[in-house]
Formats: structure tokens, sequence, C-alpha cells
């Protein structure tokens, strides 16, 4: 059985078909989606639609949720956070009914059965909240063993919301991965809180492949280069607010 794991697309539609484009040539059986598939980027639409065409079951994420009630007021603690709140509620008027009733289907877990009494647990950041955020540098099983305490026989645990790749195991017998981000990926980790101001992104899609043969399992963790150039073009396109602000995030920006 050959699974694919994408997630945190962010309304980045180019990124998404490059993507997919590379996951189709693997032939996989199944591909799962952990949220986060439209807010933020410059083509929300497209996405949702192509993620609801192919019928991809899809994870809640935090920023699905925010997207969806970006007309109810918000604090803004920083600059960056009203801008972020202008792009939101720009992007939840570009999706269709359609569209939102679809997004409101969104899942807080989704559990795949991968044979021999194994199984992938799916989710957004952990399988007991949405805006919890594991990464590489987690220090201790503990508390990875206490996230997962109610879960009976996790086998594999995918998680995105990071937008950083992670393959680690704890206790011994339980791999968690993280398949990075389609739309935003991080070049660096950013351990604290991820603040906008010190975000910089790659230009490339990230995906994972899970590979399960005879009770073997397989897992590769791909970066899909993209032409930044592609990314330009799209944000320019898409008539959203503050473009030169969101393309500043990527480390090949250059002021025109
Ligand atoms: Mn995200």
């Amino acid at each position: 059985m050959k699974l694919a794991i994408i997630s945190d697309i962010h309304g980045f539609y180019s990124n998404l078909e490059a993507v997919l484009s590379q996951i189709e040539s693997r032939q996989v059986d199944q591909l799962v989606c952990l949220g986060d598939v439209a807010e933020l980027g410059p083509e929300p639409h497209r996405v949702v639609e192509r993620l609801r065409k192919i019928k991809c079951p899809v994870i809640n994420g935090n920023e699905d949720g925010a997207l969806l009630s970006a007309n109810s007021p918000r604090n803004y603690p920083t600059s960056d956070d009203k801008i972020i709140h202008d792009i939101d509620k720009w992007g939840y008027g570009k999706l269709t009914k359609e569209d939102v009733e679809y997004m409101k289907g969104f899942k807080p877990t989704i559990e795949i059965p991968l044979g021999e009494g194994k199984n992938l647990i799916c989710c957004h950041g952990s399988p007991r909240s949405n805006t919890e955020k594991i990464t590489s540098t987690l220090p201790d099983d503990q508390k990875l063993s206490e996230i997962v305490a109610k879960i009976t026989n996790p086998s594999i645990i995918a998680s995105g919301h990071s937008h950083l790749q992670v393959l680690r195991s704890y206790l011994g017998l339980t791999l968690w991965i993280n398949p990075g981000s389609v739309g935003l990926p991080f070049l660096y980790d950013s351990t604290s809180d991820m603040k906008m101001d010190k975000a910089k992104f790659r230009s490339c899609g990230e995906y994972a492949l899970l590979n399960v043969e005879d009770g073997k399992i397989g897992i590769e963790l791909n970066q899909e280069p993209i032409e930044f150039e592609m990314i330009t073009r799209s944000v320019r396109e898409s008539g959203m607010p503050h473009q030169e602000w969101l393309l500043a995030l990527w480390n090949d920006y250059k002021k025109p």
C-alpha cells in the first residue's frame, strides 16, 4: 500500500499542482491532507475546488477555522495580525458555497488502517489539538507519550502545522511524520512562536510518501522545487491585498 501525505497548502495552487503531479507519477493508493488548505495564499478557491474534486480526505487545520471565521472581529496584537486578517477576509470572499460546505466537513483526526494491525493516525498539530506543534526538536519523549496517551495502538502519526519536515521515533515503537508544507515550507525552525516577522519560506512544495509492504514501513520526505517566479506571478495576478508583504516572506524575494 502506498500513501501520499500533504499538508499546509495555504492557497498556493501552483505548488499543489506540482506536488500532485509528482504524487500521480508514483501511483499511490491513497492521498490524505493534514489541513490548512487555503488561508493566506493567492488562490484559495482553486485549491479547495481541486481537493474537493479529487475527494481528498482533509484534516481541519487551525487556519481552516480562521479562514471560515474571517468575517468575525479579531484582536491585532501586532500589525501583521491586521494584515493577515485583511488577507483572510479577502480569501473567504473567494470561496464558493460548495467550498465552504466541503471545508466544514474537515475532520479533527483520520485513522487509516495499513494492514497487519498497523494504523496511521492523521492530525493537523497533534491528535489532541490542531495548534500543538510537534517538531524534531521537541525535547522529550515523555511529552509525546502524554500527547498520544488516549490513542490505542498508534503505529504511525502524521501531523502538519509546523511547516517543517519531521521523521522521528519515540519510545522505540511509534513513528512520527510531518510531510512539511506544500505552499509555505519554512527555511528554518523558529521554535518559539511562528511569528510572521521571523518567517522565511523556500520555493518548493513538500510532501511525504508512505510505503507499507509485508508489514515493513518505508517513508520518503520529498521537496519539489518551485520557480519563485511562478509564486510571484500568482500573487500579483490574484488581486489579493498586501502582496509585497506576503512575497517578502520568501528567501528569494527582491524588492521590485
Ligand atoms: Mn499551516
